[in-house]
């Protein structure tokens, strides 16, 4: 018997750039898409932990049809919660990314019908893991894909649109078990295109 998921999920990896004018399009490989939860668990007993990543490397876990770049048309007017772990040699990454993955896909992230969650990523820096969670908007209203569908956030007001965010940042604050008084950022993926990096500046805190 399988369990499905609510969606279908597709695991992507970033290999780690040789330096030499790798560009980013080069280095993402789609590994495979699931949808249920037996198939998750085959594919996660199979590939390599987070912990034995070369540096440079990324897991990405989307929905499918989501590519896990700022270009896609269901990341262009997103952003995404993320902290970094500098501890490296004292966080047990695996699990902490075992368990964003199992809330993504187990739709616990967020309540369903907000349909922000568009995947989770973990980077492995020299300095640090990163943890991010994508969303589809930055709590504003925005087109919609006409297809029935109300994650554009239709019918928000600009005070809901932030209030879903911020129950999506607790709620990744909590599973990664982080103490009240570290903080984790939001920042949305056009500042962090122009910034050439992640480290744009964060809009909120959780
Ligand atoms: P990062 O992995 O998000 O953070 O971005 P880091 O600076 O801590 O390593 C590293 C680099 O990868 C960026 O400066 C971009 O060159 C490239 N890159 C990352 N992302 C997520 C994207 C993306 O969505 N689209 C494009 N075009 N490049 C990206």
């Amino acid at each position: 018997v399988k369990h499905p998921l609510a969606n279908n999920w597709t695991l992507w990896f970033t290999k780690p750039s040789s330096g030499k004018g790798d560009n980013w399009n080069d280095l993402l490989k789609q590994v495979i898409t699931f949808n249920s939860v037996e198939e998750f668990w085959g594919i996660y007993n199979n590939i390599a932990p987070v912990s034995e990543l070369a540096l440079k490397s990324d897991y990405h876990l989307f929905k499918a049809g989501v590519r896990p770049e700022w270009e896609d048309p269901q990341n262009k007017h997103g952003g995404k919660w993320s902290y970094q772990f500098k501890d490296k040699r004292n966080v047990n990454i695996d699990e902490l990314w075992l368990h964003i993955m199992l809330a993504a896909i187990g739709n616990t992230l967020e309540d369903e019908e907000d349909g922000e969650v568009m995947g989770v990523v973990v980077n492995v820096r020299k300095a640090f893991f990163r943890i991010g969670v994508w969303t589809r908007t930055v709590g504003k209203s925005i087109p919609n894909r006409g297809d029935g569908d109300v994650a554009g956030g239709k019918g928000r007001t600009p005070e809901k649109g932030k209030e879903v965010l911020y129950t999506i940042g607790k709620r990744v604050k909590e599973v990664m078990k982080l103490p009240a008084n570290e903080q984790i950022e939001f920042s949305s993926h056009t500042e962090a295109a122009h910034a050439g990096s992640t480290r744009a500046k964060a809009k909120m805190t959780v």
